[in-house]
């Protein structure tokens, strides 16, 4: 049984999508973050670094990290082929995709929603440069999606592509993103379109 912390339109939305697609038992645990609750002691106990989401396990296992809680769900549930199997190379690229995501794109993103953190000066020079380099990594992602999709995987569907499609709907960072990046866009049609993501979106977009 998993318990996922979660808020709306947050890095707990891959992992939710992940949990639907498997068709695991899972409880959700609304985190107000607009009230601080990610800040409360009870929830630091959780995630001492005060970030959405997190993820238990049968009561006992905890742990954080959106991207990582998408590779255990996939490697737990292995029906639900959210994930190339381990004895194949295309896990290779499973999971080159899954960290660039997480350990570039994201963190460009997150600089600019909090450009506070990452300068003691202005914020403006930080907020462009991080619309840039969200900018040129779609950009990359999207010519590969175009030449080499439809999915991160060529045709083959995954987490990583999940994690993607959350990621483009971010997009206060990257102004009119679908149609800048079309290969992006048929990625995000595509995972959008699947029945449990499209649960977990509305789900959401109704939080
Ligand atoms: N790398 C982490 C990032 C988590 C993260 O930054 N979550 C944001 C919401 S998308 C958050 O909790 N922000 C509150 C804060 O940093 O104060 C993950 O993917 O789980």
């Amino acid at each position: 049984m998993y318990t996922l912390y979660w808020s709306p339109g947050s890095a707990s939305m891959a992992p939710h999508c992940c949990l639907e697609e498997a068709g695991a038992a899972y409880a959700l645990k609304l985190v107000d973050t607009a009230a601080g609750e990610h800040r409360k002691p009870e929830y630091l106990a959780l995630n001492p670094a005060g970030k959405v989401p997190v993820l238990i396990i049968d009561g006992g296992f905890t742990m954080t990290e959106s991207a990582a809680m998408c590779m255990l769900i996939a490697d737990r549930h292995p029906a639900a082929e959210l994930a190339p199997r381990i004895d194949d190379l295309e896990r290779g690229h499973f999971y080159m995709w899954l960290m660039h995501l997480s350990n570039t794109l994201q963190p460009a993103m997150l600089r600019y929603y909090y450009p506070d953190r990452h300068t003691a000066a202005e914020t403006e020079a930080v907020v462009s440069k991080a619309q840039e380099e969200v900018a040129a990594v779609w950009s990359r992602i999207d010519a590969h999606l175009r030449t080499k999709g439809p999915y991160l995987l060529g045709a083959r569907f995954s987490a990583a592509d999940i994690f993607c499609a959350m990621l483009s709907t971010w997009q206060d960072c990257c102004p009119e993103t679908y149609r800048r990046f079309p290969g992006l866009k048929r990625l995000a049609d595509l995972v959008m379109a699947r029945p449990a993501i499209a649960r977990i979106a509305a789900a959401n977009q109704a939080a």
